[in-house]
């Protein structure tokens, strides 16, 4: 940490910090591009917004026309501490040149073992932690669930209405929506259990985070059994299923449920992770210490790399050779995590993300109260949503509007901002700006964003 923080940890970004269209948004180089996707790869791998992107850094994308997109999305939850951030490169650059594969389960090396020892200090909880390296979220939640059935000897895992939890067979199962993540990819893993979550703005009448728990519990309690139960895996701010935030209390309760029945709490983090939502960790803002927690997407500035954190008892338990991969814990993609943890603690990124909250919560609830069609504002530090309904239905139906989030976001596009949406009923935008994006564009993509709410 001394060693970067004598170096410029903020050290300017290669591109110009400033949104700028210079053709259609996707222009003629883009179109090219998109017709040679369509011929090369597989049509079951969408895009969102085909502007083939050159270069990107800070709060930019720029696109091989040379257009300069401001970046509401990093990549998902990804790029947290910025794109290609120069920390991120150097380090990622040097152990290219060292070594890039060994294996660590034929002959280890000290970055996994430097960033596992990272994860347990930053993790909620101060008992003795052990982690384990893998290269995806989906492949770390299968991890934690195997790790979870090991330690109880039980087999049932519960899960939430709106979950997501990856695309692999087993977290297929786990997730819940069907279109596009599931439909016709079955038959599918079993003893996966959805119970009800706390979705404050679609309960039918009014529940405290506790009664929604109660309801969770009985579910579990009846159509599970308690003693079949190995883990709760859950997201403590659902991502894809549309930023749901669950009452106050509702975690916390079914947290304190789990530890009373030995079943695992597993924290789902892969979105909510590294200080995207204002804390290190989201459980922390309910003072949750999960029994495992599951981290990826922010933890390597964009080198893909996963992990899976939790108590040494718990992790543990699991015969030697039971958990691995060929590229677990990749060397290159470790030195993209050290980097990136030492960008989020040497900036103090938790701050920016909730100076991100401050700015952008204020904005989206002006944005709210003047249109009738914003349902819902809601969210945490950067990780910040609006639900869009049919007009006059806010008090009555709140019946999703589709249509209207993507033409929305749609227009943010052609302005040059990229939104995403998501949400059971795809009617949720949803905003995830770089925590180190600058306040400028962070205004102005708030601007153009009100420009296509005017329609
Ligand atoms: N758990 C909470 O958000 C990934 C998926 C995008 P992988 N979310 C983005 C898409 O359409 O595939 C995610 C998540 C939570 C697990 C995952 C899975 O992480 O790295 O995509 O496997």
């Amino acid at each position: 940490m001394t060693e970067i923080m004598d170096r410029d940890l903020a050290s300017t970004p290669t591109v110009e910090q400033e949104r700028r269209l210079v053709t259609a948004v996707p222009g003629p180089a883009s179109q090219r591009l998109h017709a040679r996707k369509l011929a090369a790869v597989s049509a079951g791998v969408g895009t969102m917004l085909p502007i083939y992107v050159e270069r990107a850094a800070g709060g930019i994308l720029v696109d091989v026309d040379g257009n300069h997109l401001i970046d509401f999305g990093s990549g998902i939850a990804v790029t947290n501490v910025g794109n290609a951030a120069p920390e991120v490169a150097r380090r990622v650059t040097q152990q290219v040149g060292e070594f890039t594969h060994t294996c660590f389960m034929v002959t280890p090396y000290e970055a996994y073992v430097q960033v596992c020892e990272a994860l347990n200090r930053l993790t909620p909880g101060r008992h003795e932690k052990r982690s384990a390296l893998f290269n995806t979220g989906a492949e770390a939640v299968e991890n934690a669930v195997k790790i979870a059935r090991r330690f109880t000897g039980r087999d049932a895992v519960v899960v939430f209405d709106h979950g997501y939890h990856g695309r692999t067979n087993l977290t297929m199962a786990m997730t819940a929506k069907n279109m596009p993540y599931k439909d016709g990819f079955g038959p599918f893993a079993s003893e996966i259990y959805r119970v009800p979550m706390s979705y404050p703005f679609r309960e039918p009448a009014p529940i405290s985070g506790e009664q929604a728990a109660a309801r969770a519990i009985t579910a579990i309690d009846k159509q599970v059994g308690i003693n079949r139960t190995a883990a709760v895996v859950i997201e403590p701010i659902q991502g894809e299923g549309g930023f749901v935030v669950p009452a106050p209390g509702f975690l916390t309760a079914i947290a304190a449920w789990c530890a009373e029945n030995g079943i695992l709490f597993v924290a789902d983090e892969v979105q909510t992770g590294f200080a995207r939502t204002g804390a290190m960790f989201a459980c922390e803002h309910e003072g949750i210490v999960p029994d495992m927690i599951i981290t990826a997407k922010g933890i390597a500035g964009g080198l893909p790399l996963a992990a899976v954190t939790g108590r040494a008892d718990i992790m543990d338990s699991v015969h030697g050779g039971g958990l691995g991969g060929t590229y677990g814990g990749n060397p290159v993609a470790c030195a993209g995590a050290l980097a990136a943890i030492d960008l989020i603690e040497g900036l103090d990124l938790v701050s920016a993300a909730r100076r991100i909250e401050s700015v952008m919560l204020a904005r989206l609830q002006e944005l709210a109260a003047a249109h009738p069609g914003i349902g819902d504002v809601r969210g945490r530090g950067a990780m910040l949503a609006i639900e869009i309904v049919k007009p006059g239905t806010r008090e009555t139906t709140k019946e999703p509007d589709p249509a209207e989030a993507a033409r929305i976001s749609a227009a943010c596009h052609q302005a040059g901002v990229v939104t995403l949406t998501c949400g059971t009923y795809g009617n949720v935008l949803r905003f995830l700006p770089p925590l180190v994006i600058p306040e400028h564009l962070l205004a102005e993509g708030l601007d153009i964003l009100a420009g296509a709410l005017a329609g």
